[in-house]
């Protein structure tokens, strides 16, 4: 028994969570939490905002599969969480985050920077707790990182008022089995549901595994790997699937949706089963509903009840941890030879994936070049972390993965400002890998104050922002559905160069795709944060495009050949 307070409480627990470093802004509400950080063996990345901190927190998580931290005071700091808590969540990322409160005889007046903020994000997080009784500290702690990390995991949210984190009780770990009743993260798999699932894989002549986020937080990736290989299904990846299986396996048919590629959607439309693998149909996936892949039979496993029937009505659903359904179909299903399916899709792809690279031989600077020679440059074990917007598509298609969790990206909410903050708290999860953030001029300066924590935290990544002068994404939106009305979107930026200078890092400016590699192996060889600014061509677009209300297979392709 020790004699500690509500603060001393807390990281006692969180050191037995295995958590080491932590991402905090603090306050009024929270000074008794920082007071006693020195003591406990944790490091404190300080960010310039708060949203800073949790999207840190949440790259952080991405990059390491460890549960991130971020710590904020009431009211405003609380406030300030609240985009970075909704981005983690839609992305099913495990990160708790603690706010400080005003003390518990003053919650509901209305108190100095008091907000309900259990209220605020009680449809944002996987679970929230408010703290009235320091003796449910360590009981709580110990719940929200095992809610936040297991089944589909997620957000949560502990809410601790002032009076709670001071008083002081007679303290002792307690490690008892932790007890959560109506809780199910896992539930288990009946034989009959893996044998209809190995029949209707058996009998399938033009089946397409759609490989999502789900196979990553599984941990499920060598397994997915033989089970392919054995059945010789080909994969088509979600945006956040991306790096389950590397991009060069030959059954990896690339990204599907919206921005995907046009031979990988058109063998979904026209596949007669698809397995769906702990991917959730978001819109940007299927097109139109009501023509999504009319001839195909659909297996559907996900650790998620709720996803399952949701979008898109399937013939076989399956509530289970995915590693755990491959390992038991692997042996089951036969090896087969679909060698004359695949043959099919790849000559549908020709040269059509290359097509921007060859198309832009002028004297401008285009994202794809840019993207292109940057994924050649990058050490293979490389994290890109990409913001939001057509840097983020351009990145997803011209980045090529080989390895899983190397590719960060918010898919769900789509936070523009996200890519910075992310890629630092992916450094701090693993100081010895190259991390790369590739952002638009929009985006980045949403969340640009954060170099001043690289600079501060002495951490080194390599910055590239895509300089199109534009909200690309939006404009693009405008110029195909719109009348080419850019209302809202041409944007001015400051000098990136010397907003890089101003804090103390270095920036370099690149107009030609010659001056491409010679900026990029500065940056690498640099021991300091670099950022590059690519002054790209301003009205490019992403390419292949799904428009919206169309099926899946009617993109918008990339331009023909030019001379
Ligand atoms: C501008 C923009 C354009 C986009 N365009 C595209 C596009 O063209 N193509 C595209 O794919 N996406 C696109 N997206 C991203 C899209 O919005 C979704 O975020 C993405 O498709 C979701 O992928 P997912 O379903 O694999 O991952 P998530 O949304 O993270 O879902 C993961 C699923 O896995 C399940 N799961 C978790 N753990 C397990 C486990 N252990 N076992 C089994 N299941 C588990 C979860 O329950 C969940 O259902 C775009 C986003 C933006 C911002
Ligand atoms: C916080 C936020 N606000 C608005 C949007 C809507 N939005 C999506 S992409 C985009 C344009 C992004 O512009 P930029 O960062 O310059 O990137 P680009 O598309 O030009 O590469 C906008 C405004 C968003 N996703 N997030
Ligand atoms: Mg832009």
């Amino acid at each position: 028994m020790k004699k500690l307070n509500g603060a001393q409480i807390m990281w006692e627990c969180i050191i037995r969570e295995g958590v080491t470093e932590i991402f905090g802004y603090p306050g009024g509400a929270n000074i008794p939490i920082f007071h006693h950080l020195s003591e406990y063996p944790i490091r404190l990345v300080l960010p310039r905002h708060e949203q800073g901190g949790a999207h840190m927190a949440d790259g952080y998580a991405r990059a390491s599969g460890k549960v991130g931290v971020a710590v904020a005071t009431s009211g405003p700091g609380a406030t300030n969480l609240v985009t970075g808590i909704a981005t983690a969540m839609l992305d099913s990322y495990p990160v708790v985050f603690f706010t400080g409160q005003v003390s518990t005889n003053l919650i509901g007046y209305d108190a100095f920077q008091e907000v309900d903020v259990v209220g605020v994000t009680m449809p944002i997080t996987k679970h929230n707790y408010l703290v009235t009784d320091v003796k449910d500290l360590t009981r709580i702690i110990r719940e929200a990182f095992h809610i936040a990390r297991s089944g589909r995991p997620g957000p949560v949210l502990i809410d601790l008022p002032k009076d709670v984190q001071v008083e002081t009780i007679n303290w002792e770990y307690d490690d008892s089995p932790i007890q959560l009743p109506g809780y199910k993260p896992t539930l288990p798999i009946k034989d009959q549901e893996i044998d209809q699932i190995v029949d209707m894989i058996n009998k399938a002549k033009n089946p397409v595994i759609l490989a999502g986020h789900g196979v990553l937080l599984s941990h499920a990736m060598s397994d997915l790997k033989d089970f392919a290989e054995k059945c010789q299904i080909p994969i088509a990846l979600t945006l956040l699937g991306i790096g389950c299986i590397p991009a060069t396996h030959p059954l990896n048919l690339g990204m599907m949706g919206m921005h995907g590629e046009a031979w990988v959607n058109q063998a979904i439309q026209e596949a007669d089963l698809l397995v769906a693998l702990g991917m959730r149909f978001d819109d940007r996936v299927t097109g139109n509903l009501k023509t999504f892949a009319p001839g195909a039979k659909k297996i559907h496993i996900d650790i998620a009840q709720s996803e399952l029937n949701k979008n898109v009505k399937v013939d076989l659903a399956l509530v289970a941890d995915l590693g755990k359904t491959l390992r038991l179909l692997q042996p089951l299903v036969e090896s087969a030879d679909r060698s004359e399916w695949i043959d099919y899709i790849h000559n549908i792809r020709k040269d059509t994936g290359k097509r921007d690279i060859k198309n832009h031989q002028s004297e401008k600077l285009h994202a794809a070049h840019v993207i292109t020679d940057i994924s050649k440059l990058a050490d293979p074990d490389a994290i890109v972390v990409t913001d939001v917007g057509q840097n983020q598509m351009w990145t997803a298609q011209y980045f090529s993965r080989e390895k899983p969790f190397s590719f960060i990206s918010s898919g769900g909410l789509g936070t523009m400002g996200f890519g910075l903050p992310a890629a630092i708290g992916a450094k701090v999860a693993c100081p010895d890998v190259e991390v790369w953030c590739i952002a638009g001029d929009g985006g980045f300066q949403m969340t640009q104050a954060e170099l001043q924590t690289l600079k501060q935290e002495n951490l080194k990544i390599n910055i590239a922002v895509l300089n199109n002068g534009y909200l690309g994404m939006v404009r693009q939106w405008q110029e195909l559905f719109f009348a080419k009305n850019y209302s809202g979107t041409p944007l001015t930026s400051p000098d990136f160069v010397k907003i890089a200078e101003a804090h103390g890092l270095k920036g370099i400016r690149v107009t030609k795709r010659v001056d491409i590699e010679k900026a990029v192996l500065e940056a690498q060889n640099s021991e300091e944060s670099v950022l590059i600014e690519f002054l790209i061509d301003k009205e490019d677009n992403v390419y292949p495009m799904v428009p919206t209300g169309a099926a899946l297979d009617k993109m918008i392709r990339r331009p023909e050949m030019v001379p």
